[in-house]
């Protein structure tokens, strides 16, 4: 029988590769996000292309009523989730403390900690019953502060301490429980946080070779199919020119 894995924020970036990879691998999809147009075209061509079924769940991982309504209410078919990835998340500016917008704090507070939280419970029931896996996605933010990073980087490290947190509440369901911590990685994020600034978005990415969200996917690939008995905690990955989150080497 097919495995099942649930990924927010599979319309665009991390989630869409990982939902390519698994289905390229056989796996049946969950997809959620919030923009319908997006999630239902990035469904419709996996199940063209790998001949698997997919789910799209249109959602804000915010709205704690959404999710428990769309994930507690899942059809029969699709409650056997083997993997859940907690990838949706955000940047919103990049300013110092006193600049820094409260608004954009609390989206990044609502989505990226709120919504993990929110997923991670809603999908549980179903993950206990067949002894499932959860992969957050978080950040090399989580694990170094970096300059005007401050509440992206506090809610990354909050992604950090909840997984080291499931990992112990959840051992006695047999539940395994892996953190992915990227570097830079050229997605549509850094144009989010700049909120549609193609330029200082590229200029990220400028001088160097950053990971690609393939990378991201592939990790994640791996470390759902280790053998049963071995649970792969914590991975901080970044490309070879990045040595934590604050130092990227450039070339000139
Ligand atoms: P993208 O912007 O390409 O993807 C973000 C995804 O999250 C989209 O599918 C978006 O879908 C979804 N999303 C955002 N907000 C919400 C919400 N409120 N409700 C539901 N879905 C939401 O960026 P990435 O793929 O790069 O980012 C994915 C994750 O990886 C994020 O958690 C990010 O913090 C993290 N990360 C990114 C790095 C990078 O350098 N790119 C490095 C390290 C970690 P939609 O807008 O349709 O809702
Ligand atoms: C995203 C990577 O370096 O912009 O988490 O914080 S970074």
């Amino acid at each position: 029988m097919s495995k099942i894995i649930l990924i927010t924020g599979a319309s665009s970036g991390f989630g869409k590769a990982i939902a390519e990879k698994f289905a390229a691998c056989g796996w049946n999809l969950i997809l959620t996000a919030r923009r319908k147009d997006k999630l239902e075209a990035v469904a419709t061509a996996i199940e063209q292309k790998y001949k698997v079924k997919t789910l799209a769940l249109i959602f804000d991982v915010q709205n704690k009523e959404a999710v428990f309504q769309q994930i507690g209410g899942l059809p029969s078919e699709w409650q056997a989730i083997d993997l859940l990835v907690n990838n949706a998340g955000l940047a919103l500016g990049r300013d110092s403390f006193e600049n820094a917008n409260i608004e954009d704090w609390e989206t990044m507070i609502d989505t990226n900690v709120k919504g993990l939280l929110y997923t991670s419970k809603a999908t549980l029931p179903y993950l206990i019953k067949n002894q499932g896996h959860i992969i957050n996605i978080g950040s090399t933010a989580g694990k170094e502060v970096y300059k005007d990073g401050n509440v992206y980087c506090a809610t990354k490290h909050a992604v950090d301490a909840i997984s080291k947190a499931q990992r112990i509440d959840l051992l006695q369901y047999k539940i395994k429980v892996t953190a992915i911590h990227p570097g830079a990685v050229d997605t549509d994020f850094s144009l989010i946080r700049f909120k549609g600034d193609a330029t200082k978005a590229a200029a990220v990415y400028a001088g160097y070779e950053p990971l690609k969200a393939e990378d991201i996917a592939e990790t994640a690939w791996y470390v759902a199919n280790v053998p049963k008995h071995v649970c792969i905690n914590d991975i901080v990955m970044t490309c070879v020119a990045q040595g934590n989150s604050f130092t990227i080497h450039k070339d000139a």
